[in-house]
């Protein structure tokens, strides 16, 4: 982490990785975040899981082994789980492993009769899968539009981890957020309670607490906006008066007006989509919501 934040902030455009938002109270917040009126993304896809998870599960086959890199607390995939009685197998990776655990163990006890293999990894490094004793055809689930904060680099090393994961004969499920207009992105990543606020500022108290820097949230703004050009809305700090903050053994200077930037959210039309994925994979089914806000999308090697 050290060294992460030391590179980010050593640019002339600062940055932080957005990745360390999530500490306790980061996801907490984030789960405020996707319970707000402006938030669309996560009631539209959850939405869309309920009233397509049939459809859905034809395309996934009759017998399916899920596999969803960044689970968490799985809320979705227990949608899928609910309406479909073709998974067989579940294999949640998470990079917070304890939590993982936590989450197969009341998994174990609300579905038992679904063999759930949980995996604490770094999924945007090659994956080793569990063995599992049973069959089904690998499918890998990525909701929530995670895919947006992945710049073109990261989008390719992931699609290759995810073509090794679901070999010839398996398929992508993944959500993808769209492009719509300029003031619904904005509302969402600027919301009236100040939630989003809280979550971006928070990035600078988990520094603070694992490397023991004086991070002041007080000298910092939160700004997020829509970057017409690369087609993504961007959060950013903005530093409210000149300071300095000491990083391990680096000192950084921060101006007056100077931001750093903590997020990319990309949002993509579906032809963006399909033609960036189309090295590895060919879009076989879209479902939208009736505003054309948010996609599911079926996917094959
Ligand atoms: C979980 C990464 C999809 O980009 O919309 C929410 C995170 N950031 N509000 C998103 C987030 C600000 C979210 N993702």
């Amino acid at each position: 982490m050290l060294r992460e934040v030391q590179e980010g902030l050593a640019q002339p455009q600062k940055s932080l990785p957005s990745k360390y938002f999530y500490d306790r109270y980061g996801s907490q917040l984030f789960d405020k975040i996707t319970r707000l009126e402006e938030y669309y993304p996560t009631r539209t896809e959850r939405k869309l899981l309920e009233d397509y998870a049939l459809e859905i599960g034809e395309y996934l086959g009759d017998r399916v082994l899920l596999i969803e890199p960044g689970s968490g607390s799985s809320e979705k995939t227990r949608i899928l789980l609910d309406k479909l009685n073709t998974i067989t197998g579940y294999i949640p990776i998470d990079i917070s492993g304890k939590y993982l655990q936590e989450v197969a163990k009341e998994l174990r006890r609300e579905y038992p009769d679904l063999e759930i293999s949980p995996l604490g990894a770094d999924y945007t490094r090659p994956i080793q899968l569990p063995e599992l004793s049973v069959e089904g055809r690998r499918i890998v689930f990525f909701p929530g539009s995670t895919i947006g904060n992945f710049k073109r680099e990261t989008v390719h090393r992931f699609m290759k981890v995810v073509t090794d994961l679901t070999g010839r004969e398996g398929a992508f499920l993944i959500g993808v957020d769209l492009k719509k207009d300029v003031e619904v992105l904005e509302a969402a990543y600027n919301d009236s309670k100040g939630i989003t606020a809280a979550f971006n500022k928070n990035i600078l108290t988990h520094i603070n607490d694992e490397l023991g820097t004086g991070f002041d949230l007080e000298k910092f703004n939160h700004r997020a906006i829509w970057n017409e050009q690369e087609g993504r809305i961007e959060m950013h700090l903005v530093c409210k008066e000149s300071h300095e903050v000491t990083v391990g053994d680096k000192t950084i200077s921060f101006q007056k007006g100077e931001s750093i930037h903590t997020e990319n959210s990309h949002k993509y039309s579906l032809e963006e989509f399909r033609d960036m994925v189309a090295p590895w994979f060919e879009v076989k089914q879209v479902w939208t919501d009736e505003n054309d806000w948010f996609s599911l999308q079926y996917l094959e090697p």
